[in-house]
């Protein structure tokens, strides 16, 4: 068989346009492809939800690959491991409570599962607006092409709508400082100095609806509640990526059946 070309650029086209449309509506929205979307968008994805994870890289993974200051591995603590061991993530045990994996293979794992559990996947989309209508309940997102944004190039975005959001796009916080800016009831903190054993055991108090229909995760959950920071022990983001997957079943089947 000869290949062509033409069959090749129509296939990718026809296939993504087919998919797009398919998300325009999606159940929950997951922006930020790090460690807390990623658990958040699997969870979410195994239990049959239509799932759209928004990353505005090239690659999924976040701040996860780079480890500790470029070294490669991650200190996940006791609480954590059986996620660990949910996605097949090897690790070995350090010291006592403390295990370390490898941030290339824990990225890839949570990707692969989060694939095969439906998720579809929109890298290269920024963010940059939420849709709030009068019932002040967050029910799209604004996205535009990444390219776009950083050649600072005057076009439109897009929306697309959703039934929840995830925000779980890290330090910066997007969707929360965008819902604080435009005058919703959310106050963002900004997150405080290193104390990895206080901002991990108070992620997941920081988990937590903050809007109607915007649900906040991992280290996005700690700036706004004014928390403190961890550093490169990562089982709070997986926990925190859980109770998030967890706050949008719960309010997504409430919605299906209200009491
Ligand atoms: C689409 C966006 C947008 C946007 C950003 O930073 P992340 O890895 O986030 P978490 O919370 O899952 O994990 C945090 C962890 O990596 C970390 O930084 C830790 C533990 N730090 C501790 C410390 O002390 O420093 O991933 C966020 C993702 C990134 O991939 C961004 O590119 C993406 O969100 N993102 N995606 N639209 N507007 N903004």
């Amino acid at each position: 068989m000869e290949l062509d070309e033409i069959t090749i650029s129509r296939a990718i086209l026809s296939t993504q346009m087919e998919r797009l449309m398919e998300f325009l509506e999606m159940d929950v929205a997951v922006v930020g492809g790090g460690p807390s979307g990623l658990t958040a968008a699997a969870l979410l994805g195994e239990e049959g939800f239509r799932v759209g994870l928004v990353e505005k890289k090239l690659s999924i993974g976040g701040g996860m690959w780079g480890g500790g200051m470029m070294f490669p591995r991650i200190v996940v603590q006791e609480q954590a491991s059986r996620l660990l061991d949910r996605f097949g993530i090897k690790y070995s045990p350090y010291s006592e409570g403390y295990y370390v994996a490898g941030s290339v293979e824990a990225v890839s794992k949570l990707t692969a599962s989060a694939c095969d559990a439906g998720v579809e996947f929109f890298n290269l989309f920024s963010v940059e607006d939420v849709m709030i209508r009068g019932d002040r309940r967050l029910s799209g997102l604004v996205v535009n092409w990444t390219p776009v944004e950083m050649a600072g190039l005057h076009v439109d975005p897009l929306t697309v709508g959703c039934r929840i959001a995830v925000d779980a796009t890290g330090h910066d916080a997007v969707l929360a400082r965008l819902v604080e800016r435009k005058g919703g009831d959310v106050k963002v903190r900004g997150e405080g100095f290193m104390w990895a054993d206080r901002a991990e055991s108070e992620i997941l108090s920081h988990t937590r609806e903050i809007f109607p229909g915007l649900v906040i995760c991992g280290m996005a959950a700690n700036a706004v509640a004014g928390e403190h920071r961890m550093g490169p022990v990562f089982g709070g983001m997986l926990l925190s990526g859980e109770r998030a997957a967890a706050i949008a079943a719960s309010a997504l089947r409430q919605e299906k059946n209200p009491a």
